[in-house]
């Protein structure tokens, strides 16, 4: 037969059982022989590369990584649901669309509540071409490359094909792969997954889709966004052809004729039947079956009012808190945390729970002993409901709130009227280690591969005092953390060359101004034109801004006047990061140009970093060691053999009094 044929048939074979494994479960030939026939097919088109198409069965995994993803509009915005929480809402929300629907027969689909991700698929002639994120439901991230390697997904439709079909689904891992997923990743040291959703979020946002390729995630569709050349007339139209063109579709769906068998379901899902499912749900939706009618309910911007999603109550557990221990945050904030002997909540092993801050431990009377009752709702952090006070033995231990950090030793006060305690050192390492976490973060600076295990090398190892420190690492010193190999640390490198480039309403929220969240972030941005305008402001010049009130403007103008972090923005303004001056660096005056410095030993006053800085922004350069052409040594206390090498040469030397003293000249 010829090639071109033999292939498209191959590909026909190959997608019938992958359909066959992967969506219908039920499998009509052995792994060996579906091997042999892809082994074939991937024979012929290594040797007719030109004859290779986007949706052949030997395309999932490919391309190369991505540096970022791209942004996509979506057609249609993937709003998001409505939640009821208890039988009162579903009600309410039966008694809204009769209201609105004047008396006319309205039937509903219910459906399980898959917790993944959603995403949308976009299929051009029945070939899958796009997948993207829900995101913030009217743009999300292109991740088609990763979507392709979920063998559930077709690459191609089964049937007539509509000219354009996008259609809406929940990508997720199952139970079991999330376990194994996760044990592989406790033996390799890695950090383990807190949930299955989780997992398959972070699969997903995998740049590299090879890795995406290697997690087994799965895929259920429940809907139509667009279809060009076909029409629906129902939620349970839409669900059959979905399954008859491919699609893994979650067969536990039930048409209801009246609120009466939608409350039947529910109750038949309350119970612990969802458990016994291999994946997780976080509820159920319900959903009015007729298009026509959801035509004529609409929408509101966030959520259809034709459908909602019911929540199922939050489940609780009994344990013992074994101990409570505090963490400190970016704003010093003592956080206590009540360790727990590990339950099962919800699907996940659960062994810590928040517990505020001590009012709530006073106000619960809550003891190291205790048995208590946890809860979980949603993604919602754990915490502790209640003392079983029955259980008591007397042996419980009451908590006190430590007057030294646990992590520093500084003062720990609380401030009249504040529920936190918090630790009064401004350098605790606890702090700057949470504000490098923050900084570094997606929605802040987004810097790739800056997680906190390598924050906390840098922090312990003294080479980052500050954010701004981050733009002065070198190769060498990366190459000496730990699991830092030559590919990471240019990665890294890269990386924190790249964030210097982002909008300054991200550097402005990296630097964790009290109150400054992304939003008040971009508001300032938009009204300041640069950070150095923002920093000039006045406190009535930023209340004079509709959405600022007086907490947020006395919490910028407290940051700005705070002059260690006045010294952390100038070191971020002289390593370059955008600040959204025009110009930027241009036309400042440069003293010291042409000049070159060998640093040695410690400055009291400033890092290493900062001083670089400092010498570079006033048009210096900073040498690695000492030779007749070095214009002055700067030397700390405990100098090295450069100071040496210096008097050697007769190399001007600066003490730190002369080195400010210079600098405060220029
Ligand atoms: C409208 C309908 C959002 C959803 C929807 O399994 C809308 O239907 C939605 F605006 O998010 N996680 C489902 C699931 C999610 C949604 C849905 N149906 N089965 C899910």
């Amino acid at each position: 037969m010829d090639p071109v044929r033999r292939m498209a048939e191959l590909r026909r074979i190959i997608d019938h059982h992958n359909h066959l494994y992967y969506v219908l479960d039920a499998p009509e030939i052995s792994d060996a022989e579906y091997d042999t026939l892809l082994r074939e097919l991937e024979e012929l088109e290594a040797a007719h590369p030109e004859l290779i198409t986007p949706d052949s069965p030997t395309q999932r995994v490919g391309g190369e990584p991505l540096s970022a993803f791209a942004t996509i509009r979506h057609p249609r915005p993937l709003l998001s649901l409505a939640n009821a929480r208890n039988e009162k809402e579903l009600y309410e929300f039966d008694r809204r669309v009769r209201n609105l629907t004047a008396g006319q027969e309205v039937q509903y689909v219910l459906e399980l509540k898959i917790d993944g991700l959603a995403v949308a698929l976009t299929y051009e002639d029945g070939v899958f071409v796009r997948g993207a994120t829900r995101g913030d439901g009217y743009r999300g991230e292109d991740i088609t490359a990763n979507l392709r390697t979920i063998r559930s997904l077709p690459l191609r439709l089964r049937g007539d094909a509509p000219r354009l079909l996008e259609v809406r689904g929940e990508a997720y891992m199952s139970q079991d792969a999330y376990l194994r997923l996760n044990e592989m990743r406790d033996r390799k040291g890695e950090d383990t997954f807190a949930n299955p959703r989780n997992a398959a979020a972070g699969s997903l946002r995998q740049l590299d889709p090879r890795i995406t390729a290697a997690r087994a995630l799965d895929i259920f569709v429940y809907g139509v966004g667009l279809c060009q050349g076909r029409d629906f007339a129902s939620q349970g139209e839409i669900l059959s052809y979905l399954r008859e063109a491919g699609f893994k579709v979650n067969e536990n769906y039930v048409l209801c004729q009246d609120m009466g068998e939608v409350m039947e379901a529910v109750r038949h899902w309350d119970s612990s039947k969802r458990r016994e499912l291999p994946y997780a749900i976080d509820g159920l939706v319900i959903k009015v079956n007729s298009l026509a009618l959801q035509e004529q309910l609409g929408a509101t911007s966030k959520s259809p009012r034709w459908a909602i999603a019911y929540k199922f109550p939050a489940e609780q557990q009994t344990t013992t808190l074994e101990d409570i221990i505090i963490s400190v945050g970016r704003t010093g904030v003592l956080t206590p945390t009540a360790v727990l002997k590990p339950v099962s909540l919800a699907g996940t092993t659960v062994g810590r729970a928040g517990l505020h801050n001590l009012d709530y431990i006073r106000e619960k009377d809550i003891r190291i002993g205790d048995e208590v009752l946890v809860q979980k709702a949603g993604d919602i952090i754990p915490e502790v409901v209640r003392v079983v006070t029955g259980a008591r033995t007397g042996e419980e231990r009451e908590f006190t709130m430590p007057s030294k950090c646990p992590v520093c030793g500084g003062d720990v006060v609380r401030l009249p009227g504040e529920a936190a305690h918090r630790c009064t050192n401004m350098a605790c390492p606890a702090r700057l280690q949470e504000s490098l976490i923050h900084f570094a973060s997606r929605n802040a600076m987004d810097i790739d591969g800056l997680g906190p295990a390598l924050i906390k090398q840098l922090v312990e190892r003294g080479l980052v005092q500050s954010p701004a420190d981050l733009y002065s690492l070198d190769r060498e010193e990366l190459l000496e953390l730990e699991r830092m190999g030559e590919k990471s640390a240019n990665k890294l490198l890269r990386a924190l060359k790249e964030s210097k480039e982002r909008p300054y309403d991200r550097l402005l929220f990296g630097l964790g101004i009290r109150f400054v969240g992304s939003r008040v972030a971009q508001i300032l941005a938009s009204k300041f034109a640069s950070l150095a305008e923002l920093m000039a402001a006045g406190e009535e010049e930023l209340m004079a801004i509709p959405e600022i009130g007086p907490k947020v403007a006395a919490s910028v103008r407290r940051f700005f006047a705070e002059p260690r972090n006045r010294r952390v923005v100038a070191g971020l303004l002289a390593a370059g990061v955008n600040s959204g001056a025009a110009g930027q660096g241009e036309g400042e005056p440069q003293p010291l140009a042409g000049k070159a410095f060998v640093l040695t030993g410690s400055l009291s006053r400033y890092t290493r970093g900062e001083a670089s800085r400092l010498i570079e922004r006033l048009g210096g350069q900073v040498r690695g060691s000492v030779s007749r052409k070095t214009d002055y040594v700067v030397a700390g206390s405990d100098p090295g053999g450069k100071l040496d090498r210096a008097r050697e040469l007769g190399v001007p030397i600066l003490t730190e009094e002369d080195f400010v003293q210079l600098l405060e000249e220029q």
